[in-house]
């Protein structure tokens, strides 16, 4: 049973909250949010700025999830909001071709080494989804092979084993799923070579693509080993598979070309999402052109969208990727992201507390586990009833973090060297409360 502290959040989350519940499943648009692995009622936002929230009782909180991977820049950056602004003048959407979809198209075939073409979608999950279907079109195959603990949106075919709210909430096989759905989904555990070579000598020809998170961050932040990585790369190449990073959080969150850039792996299809609309709904999935050129209009695999390539959502994106090369924060992110992992660890072990703390950039997850995490069995093994304590204890200290032990904090280059000094003494401060 998950408890949480003696700490009474403000008067007007818990009255919005009620209205909310009667009026929307759980009374939130996304189960992420709805606090179910730290108990409790969730703050309701006022407004952001920076690297921080405002709830509706007046508190300001330094904001580690940053809408779950998308705000790398801050909150309301001034050039995003006036680009958004410019363009909803101009009409909201027209359902037609602009050039704006064409600029920002060039931007991440630019940035993102396995992108030769690409479509534009509006949510990780349709880029997800939509690649699958291609992959599957493209190979004439069926199977699908992806891992425990890796979460690729509530696509059907995908919702098995999945991390995120469908780990946290303990029902990664969704009622709703059918057998049919996932009859041709292999799942595998995260960073086993040896469970990928056997799969593919026991489906060899079948497999149409593997799909992963090239470092997770729904079970948690776990990386992928290079060995892993090169085994799925030589074994997909040999075999004719596709390879898909979902990068839809790691994508323009690594580096600029994501964890491709990063590990120097190439995939044949590449995921997006988060970042890539700079907060606004907006997704792509994208990969070689001899695979991309299957989709309908200029080949034969269907996938459409009404809002596909919103005039306001590429303005966002193209806005935020348009900083992120001219002005990159990549050096100014590790160099937070070193201090907050020390600082961290640091305290946790002055204090005596199981922990490991897994970082990749500016992406990481502090685990209450005595050992390295490198897969789900790993993960599955925290302590959730602690990280609920330490959750609420750095709430109350004005710091808000993933609301759950499965999910990545994700830093922004407004997180001020003061910032992370700040959140630094308030974990100090919560760890010791933990002992009792
Ligand atoms: P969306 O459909 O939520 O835009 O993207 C799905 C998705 C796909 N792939 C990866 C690697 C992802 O992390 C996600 C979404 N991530 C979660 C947070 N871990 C979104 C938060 C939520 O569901 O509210």
């Amino acid at each position: 049973m998950v408890t949480t502290p003696d700490y009474s959040i403000g008067e007007k989350s818990a009255v919005a909250f009620e209205r909310a519940r009667k009026l929307m499943p759980g009374g939130v648009n996304s189960p992420a949010r709805a606090f179910g692995a730290v108990g409790g009622t969730p703050l309701f936002i006022e407004h952001a700025e920076g690297p921080y929230l405002f709830d509706i009782d007046g508190r300001r909180l330094i904001d580690y999830i940053g809408s779950w991977g998308p705000m790398i820049l801050g909150h309301a950056h001034p050039e995003v909001i006036e680009a958004i602004v410019k363009a909803a003048e101009r009409g909201t959407s027209y359902g037609a071709p602009t050039e704006a979809e064409s600029e920002l198209a060039e931007q991440i075939i630019a940035a993102v080494p396995s992108v030769e073409k690409v479509r534009l979608v509006n949510s990780g999950t349709e880029a997800t989804m939509s690649a699958i279907r291609v992959a599957r079109g493209a190979t004439g195959r069926d199977k699908v092979i992806k891992f425990a603990g890796n979460y690729h949106g509530h696509v059907d075919s995908l919702l098995v084993a999945a991390g995120s709210s469908a780990a946290t909430l303990g029902v990664p096989d969704s009622p709703g799923v059918t057998s049919g759905a996932v009859g041709d989904t292999i799942v595998l555990e995260y960073n086993d070579c040896e469970g990928i070579r056997n799969a593919f000598s026991e489906y060899t020809g079948q497999i149409a693509a593997v799909i992963l998170e090239p470092v997770v961050g729904n079970m948690g932040c776990v990386p992928a080993t290079a060995e892993f990585m090169k085994v799925l790369r030589e074994t997909t190449a040999a075999d004719g598979a596709i390879l898909i990073f979902d990068e839809v959080m790691t994508g323009f969150r690594l580096s600029l070309g994501g964890a491709q850039q990063r590990y120097g792996v190439t995939p044949d299809m590449t995921t997006l999402g988060k970042i890539v609309g700079g907060g606004m709904p907006l997704g792509a999935y994208g990969g070689r052109g001899d695979i991309m050129d299957q989709v309908l209009p200029a080949g034969k695999v269907f996938q459409a969208g009404t809002l596909s390539g919103n005039p306001v959502a590429v303005a966002a994106g193209s806005t935020t990727l348009r900083l992120l090369r001219d002005d990159s924060p990549y050096d100014y992110l590790e160099l937070i992201g070193e201090r907050l992992e020390n600082g961290l660890a640091r305290a946790a072990a002055g204090a005596g507390i199981d922990h490991q703390v897994q970082r990749v950039g500016s992406m990481m997850t502090l685990f209450f586990n005595p050992d390295p995490v490198n897969n789900w069995t790993d993960a599955d093994r925290s302590d959730r009833d602690k990280y609920a304590r330490y959750f609420w204890g750095m709430i109350g200290e004005g710091v808000y973090l993933p609301c759950s032990q499965f999910e990545a904090l994700f830093l922004s280059r407004t997180h001020s060297e003061a910032i992370i000094e700040e959140t630094i003494s308030a974990a100090e401060k919560v760890f010791q409360s933990l002992l009792d």
